[in-house]
């Protein structure tokens, strides 16, 4: 396999915006009041602090407070199309400059945003797993996002279920590279000269068969399930959830919106994950938040 590694040099700015809000948690989506927010917040912790193996679910929420844009949020399109229209592999066949523009766009995006506070979280909350109680496997990070900002923020055992922005590979050979610099309108191969394509999974492809296979066997054991920042619309990530709930796992579902998971039961937090996660995690170290 071919890898080349590159730093960023430039690209257009990203042309839909972000709708990352700035209150506090409790306050801008008050479902809960502020009481029954910290009761809510301690019954997580205590359970939390109970448990031996622990699985994370993320989507592109979590990243709306470093300034990326989520998926199905209010102005959630890109030049007028929805995700299901531009990220699928016919949608590539018809017009791959189209689709390109579209990860190009993303791509040099990346190069201006940072982890934000709900990144660092789940970070203390892997160190904080590890290392009380199973070692590595404590903690699990499957991730939908592609941006690649929880390795960056510092987690280490992270699933990415839907590919990497990062990465590119050949729809003929077998090239894959990781690389972060802006590439062409419409890049090919190295090796054999056919387009590439970025490395993420679009709709009706599967899934990475290792990466899918390892998220499955943490759910299964896992005995605290957290939903975070993901509509959880999308299978078979959102199967996970119900996968957690089968094998007896809490779930705790952290969005400042209602969402399938959190109508599904379980335990849930509304409110934004870079407030929500770092408070919870102060519990679990035995302060009040
Ligand atoms: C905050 C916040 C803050 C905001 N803090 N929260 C079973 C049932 C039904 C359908 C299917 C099924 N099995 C398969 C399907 C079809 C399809 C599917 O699920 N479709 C649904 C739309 C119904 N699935 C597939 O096709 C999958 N493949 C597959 O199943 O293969 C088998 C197969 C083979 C052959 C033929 C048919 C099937 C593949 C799915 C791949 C999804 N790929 C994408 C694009 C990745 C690349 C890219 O980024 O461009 O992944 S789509 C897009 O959605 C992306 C995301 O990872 C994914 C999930 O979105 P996410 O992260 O939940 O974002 P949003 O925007 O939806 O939600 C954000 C949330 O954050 C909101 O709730 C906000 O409230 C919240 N929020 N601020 C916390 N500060
Ligand atoms: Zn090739």
């Amino acid at each position: 396999m071919a890898r080349k590694s590159a730093r960023f040099s430039g690209g257009a700015r990203l042309a839909f915006r972000s709708f990352a809000g700035t209150g506090d948690a409790a306050i801008m989506h008050p479902p809960l009041d502020t009481d029954e927010y910290d009761v809510a917040l301690e019954q997580v912790a205590t359970r939390l602090s109970k448990a031996r193996r622990v699985v994370a679910l993320t989507g592109a929420g979590v990243s709306a407070e470093s300034g990326l844009a989520t998926f199905r949020g209010a102005g959630g399109l890109w030049e007028g199309h929805r995700i299901e229209d531009v990220a699928t592999p016919s949608a590539f066949q018809r017009d791959p400059a189209l689709v390109w523009r579209f990860y190009n766009a993303r791509r040099a995006n990346l190069r201006t945003v940072q982890p934000n506070p709900g990144h660092r979280a789940f970070v203390e909350l892997e160190d904080y797993f590890v290392n009380r109680s199973e070692g590595e496997g404590a903690f699990t990070l499957a991730t939908q996002n592609v941006d690649g900002l929880h390795r960056t923020a510092g987690s280490r055992r992270v699933l990415e279920l839907h590919g990497s922005l990062q990465r590119v590979r050949c729809t003929r050979c077998s090239y894959l590279a990781a690389t972060d610099e802006a590439l062409p309108d419409l890049p090919h191969c190295p090796q054999c000269g056919q387009l590439l394509r970025p490395d993420v999974v679009w709709f009706h492809e599967m899934l990475p068969a290792d990466i899918w296979r390892a998220a499955a066997e943490a759910t299964a054991i896992c005995e605290c399930f957290l939903v975070v920042g993901t509509s959880a619309i999308v299978y078979p990530a959102a199967g996970l959830i119900d996968a957690a709930r089968a094998a007896g796992a809490m779930v705790v579902v952290i969005n400042p919106e209602a969402t399938s998971a959190s109508r599904r039961g379980g335990l849930a937090l509304r409110g934004r994950s870079g407030v929500v996660l770092p408070q919870l995690m102060q519990r679990l170290r035995g302060g009040a938040a």
